[in-house]
């Protein structure tokens, strides 16, 4: 049984999007941030990094949202994370890509736009918030290239990579970045939507 610590927002969202997924049975604690719960016991003593998300398995833990993807799927022996090398290096690549490109970018337009604002947290960098929206334009019109031949993101195939973009992607909501001029991504996006684990998987968070 797996224990999932975690918020609302896109870090523990991939966890909890790839744990529906594989149809694991899992228990969700919410750690409110905003009353500053990952500082304080029991979750604190739990992690040296006083994040989420937080994965708890067989009296031991795991941090950082793609290792604990990357783990479970494996855990459960699911193609979702193929066995074959190659396959899995490209769910790795684009993995790592979101982290460290795209998903970055949304995050900080998240940032910016919600998590500042909710926990007062200064005035907005204007000058980040348009290199961030410079730099997220030219990346979604790379994956909406992309998503023109293929219906997922590795593999032609779905994968924990395209519920792990997915948890980045579902950002533009907020940010004012609408996603419909890129066709091919707002189809991908809608596709995974439309899955029962996505809704399984919100119906998890304190309404
Ligand atoms: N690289 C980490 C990032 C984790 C992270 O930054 N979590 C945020 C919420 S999205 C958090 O717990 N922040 C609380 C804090 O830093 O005090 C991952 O992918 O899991």
């Amino acid at each position: 049984m797996y224990k999932l610590y975690g918020f609302f927002t896109q870090n523990s969202m991939k966890a909890l999007y790839v744990l529906e997924e594989l149809g694991c049975d899992y228990e969700f604690a919410f750690v409110d941030l905003g009353k500053g719960e990952q500082r304080s016991e029991p979750f604190a003593g739990l992690t040296p990094i006083g994040k989420v998300p937080l994965l708890q398995h067989d009296d031991d833990t795991l941090f950082e949202s793609g290792a604990i993807c990357r783990y479970v799927a494996n855990v459960e022996e699911s193609p979702l994370y193929p066995a074959n090398k190659l396959h899995r290096a490209k769910v790795d690549q684009w993995m790592d890509f979101f982290t460290c490109h795209l998903g970055r970018w949304l995050t900080k337009l998240y940032f910016e736009a919600v998590i500042k604002p909710k926990f007062s947290l200064g005035d907005p960098d204007l000058n980040g918030i348009q290199e961030a929206r410079g730099y997220a334009d030219q990346q979604f019109r790379m994956l909406d290239g992309l998503l023109a031949n293929s219906d997922w993101i590795a593999n032609d195939r779905l994968s924990i990579a395209d519920l792990f973009a997915f948890a980045y992607v579902e950002q533009y909501r907020v940010i004012d970045l609408p996603i419909a001029s890129y066709k091919n991504v707002q189809a991908w996006f809608d596709r995974i939507e439309s899955r029962k684990s996505i809704a399984n998987a919100r119906a998890r968070l304190p309404q």
